[in-house]
């Protein structure tokens, strides 16, 4: 019998390898033997792909990428693919439009998210809006993409929208950031009754007191609901004496108030270890941008950007994850209070 529950719809037919039996593993996650699951050059113009988002669509699967094209600028690409593992790619960027029906395509635009809530897939990323800032578009049949209002002014960026809504409000979490390579930030969530204006911002938890996330942290995929909460995975980077590190960590948000953190692992779910997240474009990178989880086996698949060159999978179970942070869990006064001040 399953100890915790997801609420979400199943997905037999997601992506899945069972655990190696011998090897050592630094946390409960363990990666696809196969990863990379994407390599460099997988569309003409486009040198790697990265930090991207997938969602269940059609009995298959869709995805927004992050194409980082040979001219060094981001965009956002469509991929599909029937497992999960193997992607065609449009060799076009995403042809946004605005709500006029005219092209709307940013500067550029990086790391997106991918959320379906109510009957809309929406795309959050982030653009340039004088200055880093989120963008978001809409869909409902990735055919045709709307951009919306930018929800919130610069900087920010790592925004990742709640799979429903919560107290009758749409939530979004954001990482407010600077204009560079932010050496600090903490994730905060915002409330809104219609995806347009956005308020009641709260605090939801800062950088670590544990030093693989004591920088910075932001948040990663889009929460999962489940019996204990929202289980969320996100990025934490420590600066070492040789650039950043970024490690995958969990946490579990109060399911009524996602502003307060009940449980957070002192210890990151996976750090850069193997070839393709310590090697790269830019080196000790492992990023999650999304997950695909079956509440009837529990099973939770990881897609993550590695060492911004790579998108590698790495799985876990819910029980096993949950377990993990709640045995190893510490929680600071700023993780638990309202977030409002
Ligand atoms: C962050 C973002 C991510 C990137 C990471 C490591 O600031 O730009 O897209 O993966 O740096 O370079």
């Amino acid at each position: 019998m399953p100890k915790y529950q997801m609420i979400a719809p199943n997905v037999p037919n997601m992506p899945w390898q069972d655990k190696p039996e011998n090897e050592v593993l630094a946390g409960p996650l363990w990666r696809y033997s196969e990863n990379p699951i994407i390599d460099r050059n997988p569309i003409p113009g486009v040198a790697r792909i990265f930090n991207s988002a997938v969602i269940p669509y059609e009995g298959a699967f869709i995805g927004v990428f992050r194409g980082e094209q040979t001219d060094g600028i981001p965009h956002i690409y469509l991929g599909r693919s029937q497992d999960g593992i193997h992607w065609d790619f449009e060799k076009d960027k995403i042809p946004f439009v605005d709500e006029e029906g005219n092209s709307f395509i940013s500067a550029y635009a990086y790391d997106p998210r991918l959320v379906k809530v109510e009957d809309t897939y929406y795309i959050i990323w982030c653009q340039d809006f004088y200055g880093a800032a989120i963008g978001m578009a809409k869909t409902q049949d990735f055919k045709k993409f709307v951009r919306v209002e930018s929800p919130f002014i610069p900087f920010n960026r790592n925004a990742v929208l709640f799979p429903r809504r919560v107290n009758g409000k749409y939530i979004m979490m954001s990482r407010p950031s600077d204009s560079g390579h932010t050496p600090f930030g903490d994730i905060f969530i915002s409330q809104s009754p219609d995806m347009t204006f956005w308020g009641m911002h709260r605090h939801v938890m800062s950088r670590g007191s544990n030093w693989w996330e004591s920088l910075k942290i932001g948040g990663g995929a889009a929460p999962i609901e489940t019996s204990e909460g929202w289980l969320l995975f996100y990025h934490g980077v420590s600066g070492t004496c040789n650039g950043y590190v970024y490690s995958i960590g969990g946490a579990i948000l109060d399911i009524d108030n996602p502003s307060v953190v009940k449980y957070r692992c002192k210890n990151f779910l996976l750090t850069p270890e193997k070839w393709y997240e310590e090697r790269g474009f830019v080196p000790n990178v492992t990023f999650p941008c999304a997950t695909i989880h079956d509440p009837e086996t529990g099973r939770i698949a990881i897609y993550y950007g590695a060492a911004d060159s790579y998108v590698g999978l790495a799985f876990g179970n819910l029980d096993e994850i949950v377990d993990y942070i709640k045995d190893n869990s510490s929680v600071s006064w700023t993780d638990t209070e309202p977030g409002k001040r």
